[in-house]
């Protein structure tokens, strides 16, 4: 599908390149934006977009803010298997403890805030796929580090923690989401339709844990106010492993992806590891999911699994379902 640029894009874009300063660039970025026709075709340069705006606001910020500010991309984390997920939330909630019974990390655990200082990864199994999840230092109205700004933008989802042992739960909890709030990151159960690219959405589940804890139901039952619509809660104890599984899948979904297997002419399925690409992918964006090459180069395939389909030749535009088997044919 082609994005039909109309030429004045063009003509920003090329100020894009040129501009030598970051307010130069983000002036043309923002006129880029406003010029893109938004539709199904331009999803990935829209991506892009949103990406380059956030990333150069927050560059801005933190020059404008001191030079004591750690650099922006301190930490980064090559994504690894089905996406990656941030464990967001107050100190002592529960985070490092749940990473550790996800993975096979081995963080910090303490009865006493700050324990966790820089951001830990690990990969969580889930059936044939995995998660890469990375645990966090805590966020407080006074404790951020800068370096969470830059993980919340190259994270694919968020888990945001309520600590049912906690009397002032929903408050730490809340505070965590308003200093957020202030680094233009919103934590939100489903992406909103927003043209703002000024702000960075992070799709969000929120857990409840400990349930375990003596006062966790009562707790719960006054979390409902503050909980309200904002997000339906998974209620768990890391400690107990109750609810453990149903998150994993939980996690998992919130990545909004598909599993796809692939499958040689002549030869059985790879039913061992499956490919993951957005829920919505076409033929052709699968392939882009496998090799880059391939998105231009892919002419057809043969679809297994879908309701209808065993064996039937699609097209490049064919919308793909989760644990479909493909042949792509070039
Ligand atoms: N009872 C109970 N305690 C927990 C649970 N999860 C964590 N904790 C305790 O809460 C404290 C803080 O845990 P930690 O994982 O370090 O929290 P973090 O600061 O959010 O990373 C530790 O003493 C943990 O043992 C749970 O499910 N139940
Ligand atoms: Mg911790």
């Amino acid at each position: 599908m082609a994005v039909n640029l109309p030429p004045h894009y063009h003509d920003a874009d090329a100020r894009y390149k040129k501009a030598k300063t970051a307010e130069d660039k983000l002036v043309a970025l923002r006129e880029m934006w406003v010029l893109l026709p938004k539709h199904k075709a331009s999803e990935k340069v829209q991506v892009v977009l949103k990406c380059k705006i956030s990333e150069l606001n927050d560059q801005i910020e933190q020059e404008s803010s001191g030079p004591k500010k750690a650099a922006p991309g301190t930490f980064k984390f090559s994504k690894q298997g089905a996406g990656q997920v941030v464990l967001l939330g107050p100190p002592n909630a529960g985070k490092s403890t749940l990473l550790s019974k996800l993975t096979k990390a081995s963080p910090t655990i303490a009865p006493y805030p700050f324990t966790t200082r820089e951001p830990i990864p690990g990969m969580m199994d889930f059936e044939d796929v995995r998660v890469q999840l990375i645990d966090l230092p805590p966020i407080t109205p006074d404790a951020y580090e800068p370096f969470v700004t830059d993980l919340t933008r190259s994270a694919d989802a968020a888990v945001l923690f309520l600590d049912l042992a906690d009397d002032d739960g929903p408050a730490a909890t809340q505070a965590t989401l308003d200093r957020l709030k202030a680094a233009k990151r919103m934590l939100v159960p489903e992406l909103p339709d927003d043209d703002d690219p000024t702000v960075y959405y992070l799709r969000t589940i929120l857990v409840a844990t400990k349930r375990d804890d003596e006062a966790a139901d009562i707790r719960l039952e006054m979390a409902q106010d503050w909980i309200g619509s904002r997000f339906p809660p998974h209620i768990i104890s890391a400690e107990s492993g109750t609810g453990l599984l149903e998150l994993r899948k939980a996690i998992f979904d919130s990545l909004k992806v598909l599993r796809i297997y692939t499958k040689q002419p002549g030869k059985p399925a790879d039913m061992a590891a499956p490919f993951t690409c957005p829920i919505g992918s076409t033929v052709s964006e699968f392939a882009g999911c496998v090799h880059n090459d391939l998105e231009e180069t892919v002419k057809s395939a043969r679809v297994w699994g879908s309701a209808a389909f065993d064996g039937q030749t699609v097209g490049r535009d064919h919308i793909l379902q989760e644990k479909d088997i493909v042949e792509l044919h070039v």
